[in-house]
């Protein structure tokens, strides 16, 4: 389509669907318009994308998520499509802002941080790999909440996204499926000798798929994202006749558990898995059962991944379809499940590894837990004789009244990978070594990477400028390609075009600062940010201590010889998670103190921008002078705001932690700020007992000061959360070692002050930064899933425009 032909369907279609002219259209209808011809141009590619699966027999992959982070579509669609300067363009002579279209979009929230993000990021590559692959998840009627401050406390409110309609996806009635709660169930023979399942009372809801194109870039490949969303039957309208019955099935995809690092004990959540779980696991025997092949093949065909536990029902409903409802022999079944299954884990918090009570599991899905026992019990027999004897019992899936959801997911998987080379080798040599030593082949780490297209050419369009000019625009396809930019580390013209863009977005950035916050930043200062889920972990109160350091020395010293540094949060707590939340008051109030002390001559701020989501995290990202990773090492299993910050030319001050260490590896020891304990270090305390932070604090006269401004009024208004803070660091031993490292990330931080203010050497640093991060691109994790994992390949293009981008 050219400008000419798309402004003519533009008018006809404001015409046809809103009987308007663009002169009297609002951003939504016209970004509604916009749309509508975007996803009719690229549903000829969605269905013939199918179709060629279909033809050529593809295996497909499936990727089972509890939560995807898509953010908004708009804009990554049109580059997608190869029409993102076409349309822009076509807008602008029709006095149309394409920003201004944009804005309108609500940002499709239904995830909390990495493990969501990753999900799409991931969509993305795939499809732009041209491999098949597709989503499986919960279309949730409220995203994640949305955040506000009120007295510097966090406030959650609900993200209402659906309100006024969501334009990219399409309710596929056809496609639903039934799936069946509660009850008993008891086990018959039947006419043929066969033990079969009978089941009394219980409930039976629609699961009704919404689909949604995963736009490939520029290879006409579309692939399909399925969020199931619930209904009643219509044959079971007389049983919910009351509100309250029609709410309590209403509720199974109405929120998004606010939490992705802590057990989510509750019955809803444990239903809402087993609801995508066999809803999609339906469907996809469904297809399989069209293309007409037996079930011996079925692993030639299909691959279902398990990302996180929250999906592992995926290997009981899969067993539970192909014995119980096609009759194989359960060896058989079993052998199938294995070789169908794959399961990432994204974390070795053993909170986050869930567990279900026996009675819950068998009030929720009874006929899964029976066909979970029998997977144990096989498990627990097989192995038997293997040493050490209690080998078997820290494994079996059910223990002391528990269902353990990563044994299952290991047990019925033939893959476990982890998320960073550091992380997998955590999971292997501590959290999941006795899996490691009955099953050494099946361990493997994938590290992650992030959608690169999004986090470069749509966010950064003046870097992306800069690097075109500078090495064409290959790295535009291929991200492997940016490396080019190596060769202009020595070339001043290219130094200057990169720090001339990073300026114009940090001025755009300081006048949205001032816009939201009313709080005026220079842009001569140092970006510092740190953007994350708030997490103990994590370590956002590191930084605020090396902040209220800085403070104070400035106030001893106005004229200290630091450059001005913003430091720039942006981070949502879980609603339940009280020590978070004390930590987002403290950084409030820290803020407010030193943002209106003018004795220190406006050499600190701190800016703390409310609800951090991907759109913001577009706006931020392009601005970073500095990038913050400086979780406990061994605590982040990979992180990718780090991959985002380093390729949008930021410098890393990092633990060796998660992909920190890869990126290290990427970069060289100079260009990037290593500090702290290491992962060994830290392992080692836990075996000598030996750590004790109220020492530090009773011996060290910088951390006494500190970490008395949190409870003697220096900061203001946090008398209660400064006691829980200090009371965390002292009085329960500073579970994340805090103190211990707080000295090395203050020598970090120095040697950013200096390093920053030797202008020419920064601008390399930064330049290195941006052109080794070619590794991290989602498009190359996927191509090893696919390879390694998944045994997918691209599609064979069906015409000379379609398939796979050729990198
Ligand atoms: O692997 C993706 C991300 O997942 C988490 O966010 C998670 O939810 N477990 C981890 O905390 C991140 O380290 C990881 O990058």
């Amino acid at each position: 389509m050219d400008k000419k032909e798309f402004k003519q369907q533009f008018k006809k279609r404001l015409a046809e669907k809103f009987a308007m002219e663009v002169k009297d259209a609002s951003a939504t209808e016209l970004y509604q318009t916009l749309g509508s011809i975007m996803t009719a141009h690229y549903s000829q590619d969605w269905r013939q994308t199918w179709q060629d699966y279909r033809d050529q027999q593809q295996k497909q992959a499936y990727y089972f998520s509890i939560e995807f982070l898509p953010g908004k579509m708009l804009k990554s669609n049109l580059l997608n499509m190869g029409w993102l300067e076409m349309i822009e363009e076509a807008l602008q002579e029709m006095g149309i802002s394409l920003d201004e279209l944009a804005e309108v979009e609500p940002d499709m929230a239904l995830g909390n941080g990495g493990l969501g993000r990753l999900a799409s990021c991931f969509m993305d590559s795939i499809a732009s790999c041209g491999l098949p692959g597709n989503g499986n998840g919960i279309r949730y009627e409220y995203g994640l909440f949305k955040q506000r401050f009120v007295d510097g406390y966090q406030v959650e409110l609900p993200d209402e996204w659906l309100q006024k309609g969501n334009i990219w996806e399409i309710r596929k009635e056809s496609k639903a499926v039934d799936v069946h709660f509660g009850g008993n169930v008891y086990l018959q023979e039947d006419a043929n000798g066969l033990l079969k399942p009978v089941y009394e009372n219980g409930y039976t809801v629609r699961a009704v798929p919404y689909d949604t194109g995963m736009v490939g870039y520029q290879n006409n490949i579309v692939n399909t994202m399925r969020l199931w969303s619930v209904e009643i039957p219509a044959e079971e309208e007389d049983r919910y006749r009351s509100i309250e019955d029609r709410r309590m099935i209403e509720d199974l995809t109405s929120v998004l558990y606010p939490d992705d690092s802590n057990e989510a004990g509750r019955k809803l959540r444990l239903s809402q898995e087993y609801f995508f779980v066999s809803a999609g696991v339906q469907s996809i025997l469904r297809y399989y059962k069209q293309l007409g092949f037996s079930y011996d093949q079925i692993n030639q065909y299909i691959a279902i991944h398990i990302n996180d536990t929250h999906p592992a029902m995926c290997v009981a409903e899969f067993m539970r379809l192909l014995v119980d409802e096609e009759g194989l022999p359960w060896e058989k079944a079993w052998n199938l499940t294995v070789k169908v299954m794959s399961y990432t884990n994204h974390t070795i918090m053993a909170e986050a590894l869930e567990k279900w009570s026996i009675p819950m599991m068998k009030e929720v899905c009874p006929r899964i837990y029976q066909i979970i026992e029998e997977i144990d019990r096989r498990f627990v027999n097989e192995m038997t004789g293997v040493q050490p004897a209690d080998l078997v019992e820290r494994t079996r899936i059910i223990q002391h009244g528990q269902i353990h959801m990563a044994h299952l997911a290991i047990i019925g998987s033939h893959s476990t990978n982890g998320v960073a080379k550091l992380h997998s080798d955590l999971l292997k040599s501590v959290v999941l070594h006795d899996f490691y030593v009955l099953y050494p082949t099946r361990f493997n780490n994938k590290t992650n990477g992030i959608a690169q297209r999004r986090w470069s050419q749509l966010a950064n369009r003046s870097m992306t400028k800069v690097l075109n000019d500078t090495i064409g625009n290959s790295w535009n396809s291929d991200p492997k390609d940016i490396r080019l930019l190596l060769n202009y580390v020595e070339d001043d013209q290219v130094l200057d075009a990169l720090a001339d863009a990073k300026h114009e977005n940090k001025v755009k950035l300081a006048e949205y600062i001032k816009r939201v916050k009313g709080i005026e930043v220079s842009p001569e200062a140092i970006f510092d940010v740190q953007i994350k889920r708030l997490h103990a972990y994590k370590r956002q109160l590191l930084n605020l201590l090396h902040i209220v350091k800085l403070y104070f020395d400035l106030k001893e010293n106005p004229n200290l010889p630091i450059h001005p540094r913003v430091f720039i949060f942006g981070a949502k707590a879980a609603p339940s998670y009280h020590y978070a939340k004390s930590v987002i008051k403290a950084i409030n109030e820290a803020a407010n103190l030193i943002n209106n002390d003018k004795s220190i001559n406006d050499k600190l701020k701190i800016v703390f921008l409310e609800n951090y989501n991907v759109t913001l995290a577009e706006r931020i990202i392009p601005a970073a002078d500095v990038s913050e990773q400086i979780s406990l090492a061994s605590k982040e299993a990979s992180g990718t705001s780090n991959m985002k910050l380093m390729l949008n030319g930021a410098v890393t001050v990092a633990t060796l932690d998660g992909a920190n260490i890869e990126i290290r590896d990427a970069v060289g020891d100079e260009n990037i700020a290593i500090f702290g304990l290491t992962e060994t270090e830290v392992y080692r305390y836990y075996q000598e007992h030996n750590y004790n932070s109220a020492e530090l604090y009773h011996n060290d006269p910088v951390i006494h000061k500190v970490l008395n401004a949190f409870v003697d009024g220096t900061i203001p208004n946090i008398a209660v959360e400064g006691q829980e803070i200090l009371d965390s660091l002292i009085k329960y031993n500073d579970e994340f070692f805090v103190l211990r490292d707080f000295a090395a990330y203050c020598d970090a931080q120095e040697s950013i002050n200096e390093a920053y203010q030797d202008r020419r050497r920064w601008k390399q640093i930064s330049l290195l930064n941006i052109a080794n991060a070619g590794r991290f691109s989602s498009d190359e994790t996927v191509k090893r899933y696919a390879e390694d994992i998944w045994q997918i390949e691209p599609v064979f293009a069906h015409n000379s425009e379609r398939g796979a981008n050729q990198h």
